[in-house]
């Protein structure tokens, strides 16, 4: 991997943490990532062929949290959410092709 797209990588986490992060308290909860991920399935969800196990937002968020969440303290410090980025490029990917609701 270059140092440019790490760099964009890191600049697109960074964009998406504080998008996610709603009261700006430098963790997300469940409840902040619900909100987010409720508004990109009704943007983006019908058109996207969803795993019956990830077809809520609750489910989805779960399913985050259990991935990215390592010291299950229920919420993600940007430290985890990087990390989990990396592994679930979804949290990315989904954002970047949503419009910015802030
Ligand atoms: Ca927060
Ligand atoms: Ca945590």
């Amino acid at each position: 991997m270059s140092i440019t797209s790490r760099g964009s990588l890191d600049e697109k986490l960074d964009w998406a943490f504080s998008l996610y992060d709603l009261d700006n308290d430098g963790f997300i909860t469940k409840e902040e990532m619900v909100n987010i991920v409720d508004a990109i399935y009704s943007m983006v969800g019908n058109l996207l062929d969803l795993p019956k196990d990830e077809d809520t937002p609750q489910k989805r968020v779960e399913k985050i949290f259990a991935q990215m969440d390592t010291n299950r303290d229920d919420k993600l410090s940007k430290d985890e959410f990087r990390e989990g980025s990396k592994c679930d490029p979804w949290i990315v990917e989904a954002l970047t092709t949503a419009p910015a609701r802030q």
